[in-house]
């Protein structure tokens, strides 16, 4: 590589730009660049993203384990077994007894292939992505009511000129640091409002004047919001001619929350009725309706991985409908995707119910198309399979294989040690990464293929602008392109269907089978993107579309749809009187399960392990110290982490990061929400306690041993 190479950072779905620069040796190194998501800001895991290219444990040719040990083995070989196993095991079980999860990290041409690969190679029903733990509530309340799913139907930089903000589980300060200069206008206006039962970082920005935090008892946002809109429909705030002219189910809604009054509900959320009216007129104050300059909802994972999180994202979003915000100036409500192509990722094809341009892969107009673009019968497309969390709770059962591109399930799935037990009870598990991840580690099989830097692609980003993802430099020798690996597995598995492996090429037969779908793709092409790097989705005539719902919502009658809810409760009880409540989260300095920054030297040093925040009175009168280890136990499993007292953290509420093996995940509950089979990550009922000696005694003796 001669010339530096313009791309963007591999991690979250801000998709910071960068510019890649040879440096003397070998390898690259990163430097920010002036993007409108990040205007030339980057977080400690972009500029440290190139380490990871060349990490000393990094997959160099395919393993193979036999008589219980992994070892090397050609890629042949290795193949080879694959599809000889793939057979047999299809041959006595039927063919859905293979499955595949995907990640929201593959590149859109990936996600593609790897759907099509999935439908037709293995003609598998068996297919989901990690994106179910991610954007599934978000993405069905979206759908319902917008009849579309882009995170944001608006470019982060007209958060820029909102008055008001209303953050939901949201911490963006360490989950997408540049995004924070967009909060600014908000800030100056005190028109901040961040929903967290911890003072994350971000909620810490709402001090001296920037807005409010509302701190409630984890699980209850949805009652928040309840309580929020009564206050809006009690005193008039509504914007009545935009929800008489531009939505449907108002009436219903109103009538659901005209008992809710804020007094009633803060002994269930915490948080007191006063601040709730303050917050509610804030957000009126801002809506254009008022004469405000602009007011924006925006929610994160902190409200959505919940057994009822579609459930809450509806009443964010009912909200933003009854202050007539969506398609208004610099207003409106989104979801901050979390994958650097979270929202492609959940586009083309790898979500269990879904074909190509997030088409429905139970409507047979639907599957006519894309059977067509892929040159089979439609009969040849299977149906609807089932959602991440079941599909590894069948693993050892009716699913036999599993192959794994893009995701680490061992650390970073709800009731991790069951799903662990699981992969290892499969007849097969055959896992494609960069680098030795704990989940690769138990496979049967590991194929090792390129990362970011090495190939040529494109992610949408979270506000649904396609970017170029170029190559800067060949992968390690012995490395092999996903892509191809997919097209040879699939000619060994003997399918007839032809598969591209030129990224290019890819990229134009899925814009042929997305289009006409919601997530349209057809007016791009990767020369487009190289003219004018980045373009909002969807392009016509070569013009994208960066803000959606202007003048129409995507039902057919163009009109939105309030949503009726009513609280559920929490999976696991959650009453003050209860056990305390773990929630979990990020740090700053890890990504994910951690698999790629827990091999850059300056991240793990400056985050190492795993601990639980607890708040002094609290860990008072558990005898808990700062810096001791502590046991946190749920009906899961145990784990042992230091101790952090923080007055950060409400009383009754205990915080950890999932980024390690033995984290939260060991903890946490696979409850799923029933309208879209998103986990209740976010919090579960725990007991902590200090280590007690003989378990001391027991680890120190087990360190002594290992
Ligand atoms: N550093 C870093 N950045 C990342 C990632 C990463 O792993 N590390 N991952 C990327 C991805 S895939 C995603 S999805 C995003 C996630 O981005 P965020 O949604 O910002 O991240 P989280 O830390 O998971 O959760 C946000 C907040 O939710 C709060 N929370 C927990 N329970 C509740 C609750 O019941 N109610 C409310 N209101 N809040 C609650 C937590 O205290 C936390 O501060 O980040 C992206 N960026
Ligand atoms: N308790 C708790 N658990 C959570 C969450 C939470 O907030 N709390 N958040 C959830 C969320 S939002 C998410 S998104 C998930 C994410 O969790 P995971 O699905 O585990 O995601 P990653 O850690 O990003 O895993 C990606 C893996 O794929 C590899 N990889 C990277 N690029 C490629 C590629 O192009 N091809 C292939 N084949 N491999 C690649 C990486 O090396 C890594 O091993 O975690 C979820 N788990
Ligand atoms: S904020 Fe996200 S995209 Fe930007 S540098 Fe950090 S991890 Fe990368
Ligand atoms: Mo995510």
């Amino acid at each position: 590589m001669s010339e530096p190479v313009r791309t963007h950072c591999p991690y979250c779905a801000l998709q910071c730009a960068t510019t890649l620069h040879a440096v003397p040796g070998g390898g690259v190194e990163v430097s920010p660049r002036d993007f409108p998501t990040n205007r030339g800001g980057l977080c400690q895991k972009g500029w440290t993203a190139a380490e990871v290219l060349r990490a000393p444990d990094r997959l160099t040719h395919p393993w193979v384990r036999r008589d219980g040990a992994l070892v090397p083995a050609s890629w042949d070989e290795a193949l080879g077994l694959v599809a000889s196993r793939v057979r047999s095991l299809q041959a006595e079980h039927g063919r859905d007894c293979v499955g595949v999860l995907g990640g929201g990290g593959l590149t859109n041409e990936k996600a593609y292939t790897l759907g099509k690969w999935a439908r037709l190679a293995l003609g598998t029903r068996m297919i989901d992505y990690n994106g179910r733990f991610c954007m599934s509530a978000a993405a069905a309340a979206g759908n319902r009511a917008f009849g579309i799913d882009r995170g944001l139907p608006f470019p982060v930089a007209d958060i820029d000129r909102a008055q008001a903000v209303l953050l939901l589980g949201s911490n963006v300060a360490d989950t997408m640091p540049p995004f924070v200069q967009h909060l600014a206008g908000a800030r100056r206006a005190g028109g901040l409002v961040v929903v967290d039962p911890r003072r994350s970082a971000t909620a810490a920005l709402c001090a001296d004047g920037g807005g409010l935090h509302l701190q409630p008892v984890p699980g209850t946002d949805q009652v928040l919001l309840l309580g929020l809109l009564h206050v809006l429909v009690r005193s008039g705030r509504v914007d009545a001619s935009y929800v008489g002219s531009r939505t449907t189910g108002f009436d219903a809604v109103a009538r659901s929350v005209a008992d809710l009054w804020p007094e009633r509900l803060a002994s269930l959320t915490g948080v007191p009725a006063p601040l709730v009216e303050q917050a509610a007129h804030l957000l009126a104050d801002a809506a254009p309706v008022h004469g405000g300059g602009g007011a924006m909802v925006l929610s994160g994972r902190g409200v959505e991985q919940h057994v009822d999180g579609s459930d809450t994202v509806a009443a964010a979003i009912n909200l933003a409908l009854a202050l007539g915000l969506p398609g208004r100036p610099a207003s409106g409500y989104g979801c901050l995707t979390g994958q650097g192509n979270g929202q492609g990722g959940r586009e083309h094809g790898q979500k269990s119910d879904q074909l190509p341009g997030y088409r429905s892969i139970s409507d047979p107009g639907a599957r006519a198309h894309v059977a067509a673009v892929w040159g089979v019968e439609e009969s040849a497309v299977p149906g609807p399979g089932v959602p991440a969390v079941e599909l590894l709770a069948r693993c050892g059962s009716s699913v036999r294989a599993l192959f794994v591109h893009g995701s680490n399930p061992v650390v970073s799935v709800p009731d991790a040690s069951a799903v662990t037990r699981r992969l290892r009870s499969l007849d097969l598990l055959v896992v494609s990464d960069l680098v030795p991840s704990e989940t690769a580690l138990l496979a049967d099989v590991v194929l090792p293929v390129p990362q970011w830097a090495e190939e040529e692609g494109t992610v949408t980003s979270l506000e649904g602008r396609v970017l170029r993802r170029r190559r800067a430099l060949a992968p390690p020798p012995g490395v092999r392109d996903e892509l191809e690996v997919l097209a040879d597995l699939a000619a060994r598995l003997g399918c007839p269907v032809r598969f591209e492996t030129e990224p290019a090429r890819v990229f134009d037969e899925l814009a042929r089978a997305s289009a006409g779908g919601r997530a349209d793709y057809s007016g791009l092409s990767h020369a487009l993107l190289d003219d004018d790097e980045a373009r909002f989705w969807p392009v016509a005539d070569g013009v994208g579309t960066p803000r959606l719902f202007a003048d129409r919502f995507a039902h057919e009658d163009g009109l939105a749809r309030f949503h009726p809810v009513r609280p559920g409760d929490p999976a696991e009880d959650l009453r003050p009187d209860a056990p305390v409540h773990l929630v979990t989260g990020r740090v700053l300095a890890h990504y994910q399960s951690g698999a790629q920054t827990r091999r850059v030297p300056a991240l793990a040093e400056s985050a190492p392990g795993p601990f639980v925040e607890v708040h002094p009175r609290l860990a008072e009168r558990l005898g808990l110290h700062d810096g001791e280890p502590a046991e946190v136990e749920s009906a899961r499993g145990v784990v042992v982490v230091p101790v952090r007292v923080t007055t950060a953290v409400r009383p009754d509420t205990l915080f950890m990061p999932f980024h390690w093996p033995g984290s939260a995940n060991v903890l946490t509950t696979d409850a799923t929400d029933p309208v879209c089979g998103m986990p209740e990550l976010k919090v579960c009922a725990v007991q902590v306690r200090p280590l007690s000696p003989s378990r001391e005694a027991a680890a120190e003796i087990e360190e002594v041993l290992v």
